[in-house]
């Protein structure tokens, strides 16, 4: 357990106490070997000291890239000392065995954190230093690895009392210490390539608006606005041909895109799918084998609000459906398309407007949204996240039902366009009750109960609307309260981002509330 220290290999970035270090060494009577600068520091002192050339036989290269990334090194520092095998491998190329190895890393977070640039960076991303490290860490039953001056002094004191030996439980430590050392190194490493790499920022200047219209007004009667459009081909209420009615205001625009971008989010060729909004949240969304049916649902979930709301559709408006919606009053119809009759029907509400975009907007495109802010704007790229199965985990005991997770699916998608917080009920490929916008979660969970029991009176039910329905949220339930709330009013299934410190609370109460929960890992806040 006690191995006599006779060559040692310094090579350090930080010199600190490295002097009093290699003094200390070689007046014990160790060789010692160093690296460039290292070696010239020691020589400057005046201590005997052969260069690592002389050792590889092999001059540094590349800049010091490559100068201790040698047999001559690496077989020292890993070589077996009793091993016959790696004694004659010694032998046969002349590898002399290094019994201690002094090195700190280039510094590496030092340089990083004082903002150099790109190349320097990567530079300074140490290679030999670790691998050394490593090798004199791995070999600890002979080699005493030193990487911190810290236990320069502990060293030579061990040395002292163990008569120029050193012993296992010190070789061990210094070890772990080592790997420790390596292991913090390539994280900063890694973690700092994960911020290089990051996506830079959107620029809205690429967005090149074109003013369309000047507005009547803004959000307000007291707000001038005008209206721009991008060039971008996204089918939409900006690139919408408007069939009739009056001018779109601020707020349809804005309205008449929430819902269409909502409906967008359903491929027509597998269902038809409805949402009326107000206020941009969606006050009621279905799908259905019909338009007709899926409006006739969506108006079920808050037929209140959607009294002069904007309804969009996945497909093209055909009669019976357009023979539905005239039937209250709606400010904006917008679909891909409209068929004759459709038109026709439509024609008879003069202020009605109706807007065909030709297409609908593939919710996967890449795209920008911005917000403005005192002095500044924010700009980020569309919440273009669309969940798949793949992405879905079950976390609770029991699975969804093949029906709970339709509804679930229905839903998260449904939440996405739901201002924050977002709690979705849906039951039957149709939302059942909203809450949007509020501070709390379980506010907002409380609020689609609420509206999902009054639309049950509304439509002369018994049985309540939320009754076995499934919940959406577009982040994750910071307590099991929100979710309770759930429970409490029907839902049997649960769909979440997940990612909460409570997660696990949060999927215990689920199990004790006999629900099936499934975990999306996207979250999709709406401002
Ligand atoms: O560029 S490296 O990755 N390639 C090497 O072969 C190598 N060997 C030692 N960096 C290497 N080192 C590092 O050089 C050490 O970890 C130490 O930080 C530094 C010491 O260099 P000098 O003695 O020239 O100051």
């Amino acid at each position: 357990p006690l191995v006599s220290v006779k060559r040692a290999l310094l090579s350090v970035s930080d010199k600190t106490g490295l002097l009093d270090f290699a003094r200390g060494l070689s007046e014990r009577g160790v060789e010692l070997i160093s690296t460039g600068g290292t070696r010239k520091t020691l020589a400057d002192a005046g201590l005997p000291v052969k260069d690592i050339s002389e050792v590889t036989g092999f001059p540094e290269i590349m800049d010091g890239r490559v100068k201790t990334l040698h047999p001559m090194v690496h077989g020292g520092l890993l070589a077996i000392r009793d091993d016959a095998e790696h004694k004659a491998a010694m032998e046969a190329h002349g590898i002399g065995g290094i019994d201690l190895l002094c090195v700190n890393l280039y510094p590496f977070e030092d340089t990083v954190a004082s903002g150099a640039d790109y190349a320097t960076g990567v530079e300074n991303i140490d290679i030999g230093g670790p691998a050394m490290t490593r090798a004199a860490a791995k070999n600890h039953a002979y080699v005493t690895v030193v990487v911190d001056p810290a236990d320069y002094a502990a060293v030579l004191s061990a040395l002292d009392e163990n008569n120029g030996q050193s012993p296992l439980e010190l070789r061990k430590k210094l070890a772990q210490k080592a790997f420790a050392r390596t292991a913090a190194y390539d994280a900063a490493v890694s973690n700092w390539l994960a911020g290089e790499t990051a996506v830079e920022a959107p620029d809205y200047r690429a967005m090149g608006g074109k003013l369309a219209e000047v507005m009547r007004y803004g959000e307000n009667p007291h707000q001038s606005a005008g209206f721009y459009t991008t060039g971008e081909r996204r089918s939409g209420v900006a690139t919408a041909r408007q069939l009739q009615g009056k001018t779109l205001s601020y707020n349809n625009i804005n309205d008449t895109d929430a819902a269409f971008e909502l409906v967008s989010e359903f491929d027509p060729k597998r269902t038809k799918a409805v949402a009326i909004i107000k206020h941009a949240n969606p006050c009621g969304v279905a799908e259905g084998s019909s338009l007709k049916a899926a409006y006739e649902l969506a108006l079920r979930c808050d037929p209140v609000s959607a009294f002069g709301g904007i309804v969009a559709l996945n497909d093209t408006l055909d009669a019976e459906a357009a023979e539905e919606i005239v039937k209250i009053f709606t400010e904006v119809i917008i679909a891909p398309a409209a068929t004759d009759e459709a038109i026709e029907i439509v024609a008879k509400k003069k202020n009605l407007r109706l807007l065909v975009t030709g297409g609908l907007a593939d919710p996967r495109a890449a795209g920008l949204a911005i917000k403005s802010v005192a002095g500044g704007l924010l700009v980020q790229s569309r919440d273009n996240g669309v969940i798949d199965d793949l992405n879905l985990k079950v976390v609770t005991k029991r699975a969804p039902t093949a029906q709970e997770l339709a509804d679930l699916k229905f839903a998260f998608r449904v939440a996405k366009h739901v201002k924050s917080n977002a709690i979705v009920y849906a039951k039957d490929g149709a939302t059942v009750g909203v809450g949007a916008g509020q501070m709390s979660r379980v506010d907002s969970a409380r609020i689609a109960a609420r509206k999902a029991l009054d639309a049950t009176e509304a439509a002369g039910l018994s049985t309540p609307l939320t009754k076995g329905c499934v919940v959406a949220s577009d982040a994750f339930f910071p307590f099991a309260d929100g979710l309770l709330s759930a429970a409490e009013a029907g839902a049997t299934a649960v769909i979440q981002p997940g990612g909460s410190m409570r997660d696990d609370e949060v999927i215990a109460a689920a199990d004790e509330a006999g629900l099936a929960m499934v975990l999306t890992g996207m979250r999709h806040f709406r401002h």
